[in-house]
This record gives structure tokens, C-alpha cells and sequence, in this order.
């Protein structure tokens, strides 16, 4: 195999996803490793047992510490993300919840990009603020405006790029130098991207967080989260963030799962981007449509930065039909195959309303402020065959305006100002 830099070590990033942490000479040959479901280990006397709990002996002694099913998932992401290690847990949110309650202290601030997924916005607004940690939320284009807030009370800089369900980007590079210089750590949910697209840690943040929920387990048949970053940083979270505070630990059978669907990920993500593409330049040059989202046309203005930041720009796509919410929800109910649902990076096309789903927890006044407009529609563009996912929405288009209103082409970018919420 051909050693790059990149290809240091245990191979390309699909040969990793495929057998990285795994030697079947270990489990009597089994090519596919085989599922620990058990809550607990015997030990071969009370010695050893105190040993363990003391950590003076390594070893897994209790399901909810680790796992040998979840522990070679976490090497394996560990090696996707170029991290030293990471961690698994029972959803996205208990990554985030158990990052952010090790990180974080009463009298600490935290410093948030505008947008974020709805529980994580809710999380960060009401439930740490209830324990007195301060959070800041600023608009993370513009690293100066993180620059102009941060203080010595901040201990963390928090932000999803592309955001979620705006699409907005953050320079990772330039926000983590920032809060570097200020002694803060920086935690990026890397969800919409996965490690295949942007792998933050390279560019300088600590702590990489995930919804497994979506691209990693890739089918929609489990709720899982992963974090990553360095040993020392995963061992805090793992005694503390995780095995006190919200025992949000992964059951082994979704370890399995969520390795199952690594293996395919390189191969799916090309897919979705590749067919996500087609469908925002459609969706571009739909009269019917007023402003398409999607970082990767040459419209969307933080389109260089996309350029830097990612491989390639994603399966997820932020949209306004022309005629705003009422129009939206029309075209949405003109669908035949897309699903009507919640939830990303499946293989089915999936759609859904912002405002009134994933986004319900911001109020209006914080939707208009944070960019999050009521006409906003999300499209997790899924691996079906591209014609298809086209002929649905462009039929479901069609029936909503048949008028064709056309409009000069080019003008598709969603406005990235607040003007978007307008
Ligand atoms: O706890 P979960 O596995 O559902 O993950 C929470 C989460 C964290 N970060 C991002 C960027 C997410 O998108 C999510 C979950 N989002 C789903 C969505 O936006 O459709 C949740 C459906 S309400």
C-alpha cells in the first residue's frame, strides 16, 4: 500500500473504515467481530476487581465504563477523525451533554455559533444556563465577532458546520485558533460533515462531536452518538461527562450497527454529494424556488471557504420555495417517494420543516435572529437513483406553482445575513 501522509499507518480512510482496530486472529477468525452484549465482567478475584476500579489494572469491568464492542468502535472512529480517541454514547445528545457537563463548570461561559440543531440550542439556552454557565451566542462567519466576545471565563467555543438546517459554515482553522489563544477548548459537531468530508481535529479544534443517528449509521435504524479527541480529554469525559452525569452510554448491538455502516460511509457519502449536487443546481434554476442553500454552488457565498474546509459539500440542502411557508408545506405534501420526516443522512430522501420540527425549541423572535426562516425547508438528499429524487421534488414543484415564474438565473443562494429570516 502506498504511504502517504495521509495514508500513514493502517491505510486510505475506506481501508480504516473497513478494518482498522480489529484482528480476526483474536475472535477464533471471525471476519465480522463479534457482539459483547453483557452489563458486566467477571473478575478472577476481589484483587483484580479492586485493581480495575482503581484503574491501576486496565480492563473492562461494567458496560456503562466500556465494552469490548464499543471499544473497537471508538478505536476505529478515533482513526476516521485523526484523533488520539474517542467515545460512544446512547444518542447525539448524550455526546453533547456529557462533552459539555465535563468541560463546564458554574461561573464558566460558553461561547455558541447562532445556529444550532434544535435540542442542542435548547440544551445550551435553559439547561446549562440552570447550573450557571453562561452562554454567548454569536455569528461564527465572521471569526472577529468570536474575537470581540470571548473573555477568560470562557471555557468552550461550540458550533456544527454546516449548520443545521441553515448551512451556514465556520472557518474551524480560524475560530479554534481564537479560542486556543484564550485557553478555551473548542467542541465542533461534525454531524452534517462526517470525518470522510472535514475533519476538524487536523484543523485545530479539540473535540469532535456526533449524531451517529445520521451519516455514520447511514440507514436510519438507530440513535447513537460519538465524540472525539485527545486521551486525555475522552478519559475526563468517559469518568465524568459519561459513566456519573448521563450514563448516555451506546448499547453494543448499535456498536455493531453503527460499525456496519462505517464500512459503507466513504462510498455513501460520495453518493450523497455527488446526487445532492444535481438536485440543489435543479433547485437553483426552479422558478417556483426562491433560494437554495447548498455549499457547494458557486452562489452560496461562503462557497470558498467550503472549498478549503470540506472534500466535497454534503447530502444536506436548505431551500425556500417562492410563496414562503404555505407554499413549503404544499410542495412537501406533493411528494410521492421523499418521506416526510425528521432526521438525516439515511439512505431514503428525507424533508422537513425547520420551524415547526427540528427547530420548534428556538422562538420565533430566536429563529428570525438566528437565521432560521419560517419558509425553510431541509432536504436530506438520500442514495436513491438521482433521476428519481428529482422527478419527485420537480413534480411536487410543478403542482404547487405551475406558473413558471421565471427569474434570472443565479439568484438562488439563500441570503447568509439575518436578511435570511426575513
Ligand atoms: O441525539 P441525536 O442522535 O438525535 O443527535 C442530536 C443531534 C446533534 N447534532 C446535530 C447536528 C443533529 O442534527 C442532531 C439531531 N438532529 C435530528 C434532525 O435535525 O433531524 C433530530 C431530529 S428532531
Amino acid at each position: 500500500m502506498r504511504q502517504t501522509a495521509e495514508h500513514a499507518g493502517a491505510g486510505g480512510f475506506a481501508t480504516r473504515a473497513i478494518h482498522e482496530g480489529y484482528d480476526e486472529r483474536s475472535e477464533q477468525g471471525a471476519l465480522v467481530p463479534p457482539v459483547y452484549m453483557t452489563s458486566t465482567f467477571a473478575f478472577e478475584n476481589a484483587e483484580q476487581g479492586a485493581a480495575m476500579f482503581s484503574g491501576e489494572t486496565p480492563g473492562h469491568f461494567y458496560s456503562r465504563i466500556s465494552n469490548p464492542t464499543l471499544d473497537l468502535l471508538e478505536r476505529r472512529f478515533s482513526s476516521l477523525e485523526g484523533a488520539g480517541a474517542a467515545l460512544s454514547f446512547a444518542s447525539g445528545m448524550g455526546a453533547i451533554s456529557s462533552v459539555l457537563w465535563t468541560l463546564l463548570r458554574q461561573g464558566d461561559e460558553i461561547i455558541v455559533d447562532k445556529t444550532l440543531y434544535g435540542c442542542t440550542f435548547a440544551f445550551i439556552r435553559t439547561g446549562l444556563a440552570k447550573f450557571g454557565v453562561t452562554p454567548r451566542f454569536v455569528d461564527m462567519r465572521d471569526p472577529e465577532n468570536l474575537a470581540r466576545t470571548i473573555s477568560r471565563n470562557t471555557r468552550v467555543v461550540y458550533f456544527e458546520t454546516p449548520a443545521n438546517p441553515n448551512m451556514r459554515l465556520v472557518d474551524i482553522a480560524a475560530v479554534s485558533a481564537i479560542a486556543r489563544a484564550h485557553g478555551a477548548k473548542t467542541v465542533v459537531d461534525n454531524t452534517y460533515a462526517t470525518p470522510y468530508l472535514t475533519r476538524p481535529i487536523e484543523l485545530g479544534a479539540d473535540i469532535v462531536v456526533h449524531s451517529a443517528t445520521k451519516y455514520l449509521g447511514g440507514h436510519g435504524d438507530l440513535v447513537a452518538g460519538l465524540a472525539a479527541g485527545s486521551a486525555d480529554d475522552m478519559a475526563a469525559v468517559r469518568l465524568e461527562g459519561l459513566k456519573d452525569m448521563t450514563g448516555a452510554v451506546m448499547a453494543p448491538l448499535t456498536a455493531f450497527q453503527v460499525l456496519r455502516g462505517i464500512k459503507t460511509l466513504e462510498l455513501r457519502m460520495d453518493r450523497h454529494c455527488a446526487s445532492a449536487l444535481k438536485v440543489a443546481r435543479a433547485l437553483e434554476n426552479h422558478p417556483a424556488v426562491a433560494r437554495v442553500s447548498y455549499p457547494g454552488l458557486e452562489s452560496f457565498d461562503q462557497h470558498p471557504l467550503a472549498l478549503r474546509q470540506m472534500r466535497a459539500f454534503g447530502g444536506m440542502i436548505a431551500f425556500e420555495v417562492e410563496g414562503g411557508m404555505t407554499a413549503g408545506r404544499e410542495t412537501m405534501n406533493a411528494l410521492g417517494m421523499i418521506k416526510r420526516a425528521v432526521s438525516l443522512g439515511d439512505a431514503d430522501t428525507l424533508i422537513q420543516h425547520p420551524a415547526s420540527m427540528t427547530h420548534s425549541s428556538y422562538t420565533p423572535e430566536e429563529r428570525a435572529e438566528h437565521g432560521i426562516s419560517d419558509g425553510l425547508i431541509r432536504l436530506s438528499v438520500g442514495l436513491e437513483t438521482p433521476e428519481d429524487i428529482l422527478d419527485d421534488l420537480l413534480t411536487a414543484l410543478d403542482c404547487v406553482r405551475p406558473a413558471a415564474r421565471r427569474r434570472s438565473p443565479g439568484n438562488g443562494a439563500i441570503p447568509q445575513g439575518d436578511a435570511a429570516a426575513a
